[in-house]
């Protein structure tokens, strides 16, 4: 009996013992081979990661997950934007797209019910009296066609008459109708935009007095121009009221152009300048350069568009066109401007190419068309008909002597 108690305390013993061994080779665990050890724990002092990863991304693993972050966050951002500003062009070409342009016929009702008005009381009587030629000079003088140009319209017509070439009243309007179109038949009307360097854009200047509609001209030809699939850059050149530029700018998200704006009472030569150094950096094909049409300064306004005129061509863009404005409700009195213009045009250069003949639907007097051409040599490029984006047509003589003349 004895006997087995004695085996029994040693198997409890030997099992005692196994026990704590086990659990001594246990505790003994961590400790880990050497060969793993000096890696994890013990790294060099220079390779020590911790305090240089946030600065150098790239080299540990346990950087890893941070440095894509940032680097992302403004990938991501840029890729936004680029998405933003291609759906916002994608958008301004849509609308571009749709603009409708007017016609010389649904917006020239004041100058139609003026001249044609008359022109019924010519074709409703019967013959050519001394009466028909007093209507009919009376006509065209009231519509501003000016004196010079009446005269030499009406001499021809006497003459046919007399000849009997023409013996009906009907007959008398249609050769008026023919000889108008062919007075205006020939002018180069083409807007000029030259191909040349991608570093080299054409530039466009836009003059005129206060008011006539240059900086609302410049918007709609930018969206005219865009609409073709020229890049357009806007240079606010009108320095003499910060509104000015503000209103280039509301015209210049409109059709999707690009602006260079400078300060209040700034030199508009230099903001010009600098408008055409960023389009011959960017590679824009064309800039639009607002005027003011009075200044801040002393200086005489033709003085400064010539100044204007000369820096505008110092860099490396081309001046192609110099469009002078005018507001066709003013009639003689937008001639009158139209020849100080034009003075300075002869003496040292602002160097018109044109006119742009605004307002043509809310004036009775559109028939001055004839006396700017006659009187200044320059012809009429583009008329704006109305206050809206796409209210601005290149100037076709058979469509405005038709809406003129035309009896319905
Ligand atoms: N009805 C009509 N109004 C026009 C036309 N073109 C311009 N206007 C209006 O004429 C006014 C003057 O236009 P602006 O473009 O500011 O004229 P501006 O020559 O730049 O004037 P300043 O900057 O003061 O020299 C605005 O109210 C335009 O909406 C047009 O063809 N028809
Ligand atoms: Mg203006």
């Amino acid at each position: 009996m004895d006997s087995i108690y004695l085996v029994l305390i040693a198997v409890v013993l030997v099992f005692g013992f196994g026990v704590v061994l086990w659990n001594r080779r246990r505790a003994g665990q961590p400790q880990l081979p050497p060969a793993q050890a000096p890696s994890l724990r013990t790294p060099p002092p220079k390779a020590v990661p911790k305090p240089a990863a946030p600065a150098s991304p790239a080299p540990t693993t346990a950087d890893a997950p941070a440095a894509p972050a940032p680097a992302d966050a403004p990938a991501d951002a840029g890729e936004t934007d680029e998405a933003d500003k291609a759906a916002d062009e994608g958008e301004v070409a849509a609308e571009l797209a749709e603009i409708q342009r007017p016609s010389f016929r649904s917006r020239m009702s004041k100058a139609r019910s003026a001249f044609a008005g008359a022109l019924l009381g010519i074709a409703g009587r019967t013959g050519i009296t001394a009466e028909t030629w007093d209507d009919l000079e009376e006509a065209l003088l009231r519509a501003d066609v000016g004196v010079r140009v009446s005269d030499e319209l009406l001499s021809g017509l006497r003459a046919r008459v007399k000849a009997k070439e023409i013996t009906e009243p009907g007959q008398l309007l249609d050769a008026l109708r023919a000889e108008m179109v062919s007075r205006l038949a020939g002018a180069d009307r083409e807007l000029r935009l030259e191909p040349g360097a991608a570093d080299s854009p054409n530039v466009w200047l836009f003059v005129g007095v206060n008011g006539v509609g240059k900086t609302t001209t410049i918007g709609k030809v930018s969206a005219l121009q865009a609409g073709a699939g020229v890049s357009v850059l806007m240079a606010a050149g009108d320095t003499f009221r910060a509104a000015a530029a503000e209103q280039l700018t509301t015209w210049a998200e409109r059709s999707g152009a690009e602006i260079v704006r400078g300060n209040e009472g700034g030199d508009p030569s230099a903001v010009i300048f600098d408008g055409i150094e960023r389009a011959s950096a960017r590679g824009i094909q064309l800039v639009l350069a607002d005027t003011a049409g009075r200044l801040h300064t002393k200086t005489n306004l033709m003085d400064e568009l010539r100044k204007v005129r000369r820096v505008a061509a110092k860099g490396k863009g081309r001046v192609t066109e110099v469009l002078l404005v005018i507001d066709a409700t003013t009639g003689q009195n937008g001639l009158t401007q139209a020849r100080e213009f034009g003075d300075a045009n002869m003496t040292d250069g602002v160097g018109l190419t044109g006119v742009v003949l605004n307002k043509l639907d809310g004036s009775a007097k559109g028939v001055m068309v004839f006396a700017i051409e006659t009187e200044l040599g320059l012809p009429v490029k583009l008329v704006g008909l109305g206050e809206t984006i796409g209210d601005l047509v290149p100037f076709d003589p058979d469509e405005f002597v038709d809406a003129l003349v035309t009896l319905d």
